[in-house]
């Protein structure tokens, strides 16, 4: 690895918690390094990258693991023993490298084949090879050792009305995770699946378009243990929502298994920033979030290097997704280890939002013969009350900013 791939640490850069390493779970699409450029306007500016060097260059700027569709390892198509042969190259460069594959995935979306959906194509047998497509790849993600296969439903929507009956639609889903659930506790793999929400792109309205709607979807499932949410960053911004509220949900739920790190500006097309990129302050919360619930999964990053970029360019963005994150960690910590937020917090009452809202033991009936509840409770008094959230948030801004 050259310096240059690193970005200039700062005064700060020298602390060791701002250098990547194994115990950080950071991990990587091999699509992610590896998308060559095309868009819809034009043509590739890189070369293809061989998952091998992929897997070489993560290793040295301190991932802890990578990721894949069936096909961004072994090219659509290729015989069996080009198959064998591709895994067989990978395997040794995760061996020789001890990089982990704790997440794989399968592409449902880039054949034409696929053109009106896999899982919920109108065509029964592109159903069927779907189905198929993805119960090989799971065996191979069972093989390298996964335990979250994600399932992203690219091109399960419509651009217009009539052409997809969603409640059907809907029904095809659920036959389809049913039937891949039967097929991993069959097999006896130790394996989970993730679903990934996004709004639109590549379709025109694509089902299971956010967070809530994937939440509700899995309830309605075979086996709703199995089956928990992979978050993108960038999808939930498309909608405008806010993506630390919909990860602070599916925590509550206990449905985070997997989570998609990048940046996005807004509602617009899917930018696929590095991290930090983007909505930073979104980024910062984020972070926060997940530092303070525990999440134990790796941090995953699923970004594209604006295709401006060469492939110095690409690993700079790579050493960036991560470095912003652990740049956006010590800044949450030194928010949170800060006397004056602390403080801050009880002012702003958050302390008495975790007080049960009735006392313990108390019953409902109780609560209706408390004239100071309601009869009593002098509603323009408590109107008068400043939430002072203005100044805890300026001390967050401070040190987000880096000026606490
Ligand atoms: C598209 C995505 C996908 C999914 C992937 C499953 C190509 O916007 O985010 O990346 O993440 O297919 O993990
Ligand atoms: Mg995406
Ligand atoms: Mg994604």
């Amino acid at each position: 690895m050259t310096s240059e791939t690193h970005l200039t640490p700062g005064t700060t850069g020298a602390t060791p918690s701002l250098t990547p390493g194994p115990e950080h779970k950071f991990t990587f699409g091999l699509w992610t390094v590896g998308w060559q450029g095309r868009d819809p306007f034009g043509d590739a500016t890189r070369a293809p990258l061989d998952p091998v060097e992929s897997v070489h260059r993560l290793a040295e700027l301190g991932a802890y693991g990578v990721t894949f569709h069936d096909d961004d390892l072994i090219p659509f198509g290729s015989s069996d023993a080009d198959r064998d042969a591709h895994v067989k190259r990978f395997r040794t460069a995760l061996d020789s490298t001890g990089l982990t594959v704790p997440m794989a995935t399968t592409n449902l979306f880039t054949h034409p084949v696929f053109k009106d959906g896999a899982f919920t194509a109108n065509d029964r047998d592109v159903r069927r090879f779907a189905l198929r497509k993805t119960m090989r790849n799971i065996d191979l993600a069972a093989e390298l050792g996964a335990r979250i296969y994600v399932a992203w439903g690219g091109r399960e929507g419509a651009e217009s009305g009539a052409a997809k009956d969603v409640r059907v639609a809907l029904d095809r889903l659920k036959e389809a995770f049913d039937l891949l659930g039967e097929y991993v506790v069959e097999q006896g793999y130790d394996l989970r699946f993730a679903v990934e929400p996004k709004p639109n792109e590549p379709r025109g309205d694509i089902l299971l378009p956010t967070v809530g709607h994937a939440l509700a979807f899995i309830n309605a499932l075979e086996r709703p243990d199995m089956v928990g949410v992979n978050p993108e960053v960038g999808h939930e911004q498309m909608a405008g929502l806010n993506f630390p509220h919909g990860i602070a949900q599916a925590l509550w739920h206990g449905k985070l298994f997997h989570i998609d790190l990048n940046g996005q500006t807004g509602i617009k097309y899917d930018q696929d920033l590095r991290f930090g990129a983007g909505d930073l302050r979104s980024a910062f919360w984020l972070v926060d979030l997940l530092e303070s619930a525990g999440y134990e999964g790796p941090r995953h990053f699923d970004f594209k290097p604006p295709r401006t970029e060469d492939y110095d360019g690409v690993w700079a963005s790579a050493a960036g997704c991560m470095r912003n994150y652990l740049l956006l960690k010590e800044r949450s910590a030194a928010f949170r280890a800060d006397p004056a937020v602390q403080a801050a917090l009880r002012a702003s009452r958050l302390d008495e939002l975790a007080v049960p809202t009735l006392a313990e033991g108390e019953t409902l009936g109780a609560l209706l013969a408390d004239r100071g509840a309601y009869e009593d409770f002098d509603a323009e008094a408590a109107a008068q009350r400043g939430m002072a959230f203005e100044h805890l948030d300026q001390l967050a801004m401070e040190h987000l900013l880096g000026a606490r």
